[in-house]
């Protein structure tokens, strides 16, 4: 047994590591399963009983020297390797994955770019909006119920009540606090509501609402302006029809259509058989929203309207969940890679 041992010890000792795939070599040849070392140890069972201890005490310490064999041509291994050489320099570069803008923004910068064409700036403002800025100075009243718990996120209540704006109006009445007319701005924006989140509805959303205010403005204008919107974002034999509508802080107040592009109007189940789709909500700026904002209405008249982004997406992109929105799908993100 013990020569057994002595010649496996020198098999050991004169062990030379000389290419890397030597080290599994190595581990099969002594420590694996079928090995020589478990061969030592299946002839231990025949070793008579006072021999048995020193034997096995031996083998122990010759697998301990294989292990520690086998883990520091492991370690050199390593090392070697990374200290070998660069990178072929010479080599590509790998590929750089590109990003993709979100569909929302993409629609969002489209439609600015259209009303930026004729003379419409660009306003922001916060997200944090107080009482005033969000409903009083837009003509609500004090029971209307979008100032309800049920619908709108309050930060604080109290006299001066703070919440998350429901509408990008609040920005423009800050614009209209802060300058005279003639007014052309847009209002690109997040916006919140306080609703349970289904393909339908989602608790924010993005607006962008427009505000034209000057002399003699007038519903012709709004007509015309909104036309020129629609056949530049929907192609220019797009049209568009107005319904009589209500909000407390325009008057008249119409909601828009736009003739169906995916049927041309020929009724298909995006549109439901009527040949329109309804993308806005507009109007004439009610005079005591003027006059809130210390606007003389006497001299000056203007017109407002406010879109739902995710909605103009939706009809752009037949999107039909509005989750996929906020979700970061990849598989849904990347479809949007080359649009824009
Ligand atoms: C909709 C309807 C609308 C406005 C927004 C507005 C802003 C000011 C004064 C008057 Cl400062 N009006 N904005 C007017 C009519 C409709 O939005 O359905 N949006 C998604």
């Amino acid at each position: 047994m013990n020569e057994q041992i002595q010649n496996i010890e020198n098999q050991l000792s004169s062990y030379e590591f000389k290419a890397s795939e030597d080290i599994e070599k190595f581990r099969i040849q002594f420590l694996g399963s079928k090995g020589l070392i478990k061969g030592l140890y299946a002839l231990l069972r025949d070793v008579p009983n006072d021999k048995k201890k020193s034997s096995g005490q031996l083998i122990n310490a010759l697998k301990q020297k294989a292990e520690s064999m086998l883990d520091a041509a492991k370690k050199n291994q390593t090392t070697s390797s990374s200290k070998k050489t660069h990178e072929d320099l010479t080599k590509p570069a790998p590929e750089v994955k590109l990003g993709s803008h979100h569909p929302l923004s993409i629609i969002r910068r489209e439609i600015v770019d259209v009303f930026r064409k004729i003379g419409f700036s660009i306003s922001e403002g916060p997200e944090i909006e107080d009482d005033w800025h969000n409903f009083s100075a837009l003509n609500f009243p004090p029971e209307h119920p979008a100032r309800d718990m049920q619908d709108t996120f309050f930060i604080e209540k109290g006299a001066n009540e703070i919440a998350l704006r429901t509408h990008t109006s609040s920005v423009q009445v800050r614009v209209m606090e802060g300058s005279t007319p003639p007014i052309r701005t847009i209002s690109p924006g997040r916006v919140y509501r306080n609703e349970a989140i289904s393909a339908r509805a989602h608790c924010f959303f993005h607006q962008i609402e427009g505000l034209y205010i000057d002399e003699d403005v007038s519903f012709a204008d709004l007509k015309q302006t909104l036309l020129f919107f629609a056949q530049e974002v929907f192609g220019s034999k797009a049209k568009i029809r107005l319904r009589p509508s209500y909000f407390p802080f325009t008057e008249p107040s119409a909601e828009v259509d736009v003739s169906c592009t995916i049927c041309n109007s020929k009724g298909c189940n995006v549109c439901k058989y009527t040949g329109w789709l309804e993308i806005l909500g507009c109007g004439m700026v009610d005079p005591n929203v003027l006059e809130a904002s210390g606007i003389d209405s006497k001299k000056y008249s203007g017109f407002a309207f406010g879109m739902g982004v995710e909605r103009i997406a939706q009809l752009k992109f037949k999107v039909n969940d509005l989750r996929m929105y906020s979700e970061n799908d990849l598989r849904f993100l990347n479809q949007f890679k080359s649009t824009l």
